[in-house]
């Protein structure tokens, strides 16, 4: 059977002059069978005219067919939640397990600066824990996961899930050559739930780690350079095609 990948991203120009800047409001992808296609398609125009980020001056939805072949089919990372009472304690949940995966003693202490320098970038920062190096080909874009999706999902739902996107995603990123974990946070202001993730880890679903309102979030990958080079943990992200089990 041939599989369509489907991307939508929409965004707004804002300010004025030399201060015109495209802002981003909304991006979604899948994976689904060619009858899907159509229906898929017009959630995913709704989901970019119905954002409550604002009204887009523009939106590109590319469809490009994925042959069956080249579908890697991955089981879904197992998942563990960790309720805390605060998002300061979130937090210093979710460093400890980094230090963890990491292996390196005290590394916790860089993430607070690493994390900020991520808000204002799009995709994540590939950091490589052997280096200390960051190691995207343009440090303000970074680096994104894309051609992923959940195996057997039929839903054409135009509203954002977070979990359900993120842990399709969190089980690409940890399969990616050299990939030692990952640390993320939305920003989406009213979701304050993030993760840590990795192969050995599992999905670590952190119940607070911002306030609610902060539009502060950003996505850490942890790669270690003595496994693989950048450049094939890069290929895989942004270019191996991936259906995620999330039924297992
Ligand atoms: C995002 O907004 O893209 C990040 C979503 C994190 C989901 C965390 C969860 O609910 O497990």
């Amino acid at each position: 059977m041939d599989y369509y990948s489907l991307k939508m991203r929409a965004s707004q120009q804002i300010g004025e002059g030399d201060q015109k800047r495209e802002q981003h409001i909304s991006g979604a992808e899948r994976i689904v069978s060619r009858e899907a296609v159509e229906a898929v398609c017009s959630a995913m125009a709704r989901r970019a005219l119905t954002h409550s980020k604002g009204d887009p001056d523009f939106i590109n939805i590319k469809i490009e067919k994925v042959c069956e072949k080249d579908i890697q089919i991955l089981k879904a990372l197992p998942v563990t939640r960790v309720d805390v009472d605060s998002w300061q304690q979130g937090l210093s949940k979710a460093f400890e397990l980094i230090d963890q995966a990491a292996e390196l003693k005290d590394f916790r202490k860089k993430l607070p600066d690493l994390l900020r320098e991520t808000f204002p970038m799009r995709g994540a920062m590939l950091y490589d824990i052997a280096t200390g190096e960051r190691l995207e080909p343009d440090h303000n874009r970074g680096v994104r996961a894309t051609y992923m999706d959940a195996l057997r999902s039929s839903d054409v739902d135009s509203q954002k899930n977070h979990f359900n996107e993120a842990i399709v995603l969190a089980t690409k990123v940890a399969n990616a050559p050299g990939m030692v974990a990952e640390l993320c946070i939305s920003d989406d202001p009213e979701y304050v739930t993030g993760y840590v993730a990795s192969k050995e880890l599992g999905y670590v679903r952190i119940m607070k780690m911002k306030e609610v309102g902060g539009e502060n979030g950003g996505r850490i990958f942890l790669f270690d350079s003595r496994k693989a080079t950048a450049e094939e943990c890069i290929e895989y992200l942004q270019k191996n095609k991936v259906l995620v089990d999330t039924q297992l």
